[in-house]
C-alpha cells in the first residue's frame, strides 16, 4: 500500500492505448515497497516512509521534467474530484486546438478504458493508466506512460489525474503547471477544506457555470477562499457544456505555449 496517502496500491498498474492490449508496469522495480507490512508500524516509521515514498517520487518527477524540457513539451497535470469536467474539457480543447499543436494525453482512472475512449474518438494519442486500488498518479507511471506514448517535441501533454481531491497533491508529476478543476455543484469552500490541490496548482478552471442559476454557489466567495490559500492562483470560469467562457481557458494555454 502507498505509505503517504494511506490508498491500496495493486501490485500493479496497466498501461493501455485503444484498441490494444494492456501492459504492466511492475511496481518491484518501482513504487512498490520491499519490506513486510505487518500492519505494526509506529509513527515515526510512517512518517519515515513518507518522506521515502515522496523523494522518491521526487527524484522520478524530476526525469520527466528533464525529458519532457529537453523535448520543448508543454505538461499540464489536471487534478480535481470525480467528475467535475477534466475529460469534457480535454476533448473540447481537442476541437478547439486542432491542428495548431501536436497534443497527447495520459488518462488516469481507478479502472475502464472510457475516458481513453472519448480522448482517441477526439481524435489525440491517447494511453490509459489504471491505477487499481491507486488514488493517484505517480512520476514513474507517468515516466511509463511517456515511453509507451511517445510525444513528439515542440508538443502539449495533458495529464488527468484520477479525481481525487487530497492524494494526487501530493505527488509532483514533473509537470509545467497543475491546473485545479472546480464545478459548481461541488460547493464554494471546497479550496479551505482541501487546501493543498489549491494551494500547488496555478490555474483553478472553474466549470459548469451553466447550473449557477439551480445551485447555490458563490463564484465570488470561491474565488476568495481560493486566494486565502494560493494568492497567486489565477482563475477561468467555463461552460464546457455551452461553450461559454472557452475562449480564456484557450487563451490562458496559448499564452503559456508562448
Ligand atoms: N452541465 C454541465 N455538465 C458538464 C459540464 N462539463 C462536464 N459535464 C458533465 O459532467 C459529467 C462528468 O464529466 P467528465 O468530463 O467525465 O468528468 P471527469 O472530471 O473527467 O470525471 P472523472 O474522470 O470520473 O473524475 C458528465 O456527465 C459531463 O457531461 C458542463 O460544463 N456543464
Ligand atoms: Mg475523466
Amino acid at each position: 500500500m502507498c505509505g503517504t496517502c494511506g490508498c491500496g496500491e495493486e501490485d500493479h498498474v496497466t498501461f493501455t492505448k485503444p484498441g490494444e492490449n494492456h501492459t504492466h508496469f511492475d511496481h518491484e522495480t518501482g513504487h512498490h515497497h520491499s519490506h513486510s507490512h505487518d500492519h505494526q508500524h509506529t509513527h515515526s516509521h510512517e512518517i519515515q516512509l513518507e518522506m521515502d515514498v515522496l523523494s522518491k517520487n521526487n527524484l522520478s518527477a524530476e526525469r520527466n521534467r528533464g525529458f519532457m524540457e529537453a523535448l520543448n513539451i508543454v505538461s499540464l497535470n489536471m487534478v480535481s474530484s470525480p467528475g467535475s469536467g477534466k475529460t469534457s474539457l480535454l476533448e473540447s480543447t481537442i476541437k478547439e486546438l486542432n491542428g495548431q499543436k501536436k497534443l497527447y494525453i495520459i488518462e488516469g482512472d481507478q479502472q475502464t478504458m472510457n475516458d481513453a475512449d472519448r480522448i482517441h474518438k477526439a481524435g489525440a494519442p491517447v494511453i490509459q493508466v489504471n491505477t487499481g486500488n491507486g488514488c493517484h498518479l505517480d512520476a514513474d507511471m507517468v515516466n511509463h506512460a511517456l515511453k509507451e506514448l511517445r510525444p513528439d517535441s515542440d508538443s502539449l501533454l495533458f495529464i488527468e489525474n484520477v479525481g481525487n481531491l487530497v492524494c494526487p497533491s501530493l505527488f509532483d508529476l514533473g509537470e509545467s503547471k497543475r491546473v485545479v478543476i472546480i464545478s459548481v455543484t461541488e460547493g464554494e469552500d471546497k479550496p479551505i477544506k482541501y487546501p493543498t490541490m489549491f494551494e500547488t496548482s496555478q490555474l483553478c478552471v472553474i466549470n459548469k457555470t451553466d447550473l449557477l442559476p439551480y445551485v447555490d454557489f458563490d463564484v465570488e466567495k470561491t474565488k476568495q477562499y481560493a486566494l486565502q490559500v494560493n494568492p497567486n492562483l489565477q482563475f477561468v470560469e467555463l461552460s464546457v457544456k455551452t461553450g461559454e467562457g472557452m475562449y480564456k481557458w484557450i487563451e490562458w494555454l496559448k499564452a503559456l505555449l508562448g
